[in-house]
């Protein structure tokens, strides 16, 4: 066996052991939970009837490590209908409410965040077709840190959306 051959075979285990390092770290990383991870819910989603482009407003509980939203799209039965969905923050400018777009919508750590007007909420637009009190939309939130999260959007009357609202600013 020439020199350089037996160089090379004392070299594999360590090789095989790094390999066995490595993945049993990727286990770790994978199967444990601390509480600083996120575990996000949705409360509720909802939006007013219209068509062309909604504002959909949502409240989420989060019992974990803060997140972010930084997309959103319709799917399931939806999947397609919408052009796309932007995330939108209000903002005072000069004494007038404005929205602007945003990357990424916060969810705070161990709170309940609500997207509601004066502040975040999905922006759809070039929706095809009109959405109808008693009509709901399905949702899918992709969150930075934690996996996709399903929502059921329903279409309220604006009432109802406001009383929605007083309901999420009431709640700790
Ligand atoms: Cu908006």
């Amino acid at each position: 066996m020439a020199p350089r051959d037996r160089a090379r075979r004392r070299g594999a285990p360590r090789r095989s052991l790094a390999l066995v390092a490595a993945s049993a770290l990727a286990l770790v990383g994978c199967g444990a939970s601390s509480p600083d991870d996120p575990a996000v819910s949705v409360v509720d989603a909802y939006t007013i009837p219209g068509e062309g482009s909604l504002a959909i407003y949502l409240t989420l509980a989060n019992e974990g490590g803060g997140d972010d939203i930084v997309g959103a799209a319709l799917s399931g039965p939806d999947e397609g209908r919408a052009e796309r969905i932007t995330l939108h923050r209000t903002v005072a400018r000069d004494g007038l409410s404005t929205m602007t777009p945003a990357d990424r919508l916060p969810v705070a750590a161990g709170a309940r965040t609500a997207l509601e007007p004066g502040a975040g909420h999905l922006m759809v637009e070039g929706l095809q077709g009109a959405v109808e009190l008693g009509d709901t939309l399905q949702l899918t939130l992709e969150l930075d840190r934690s996996g996709p999260l399903e929502a059921t959007v329903e279409v309220v009357t604006v009432e109802e959306a406001l009383d929605r609202l007083a309901d999420a600013e009431a709640r700790p």
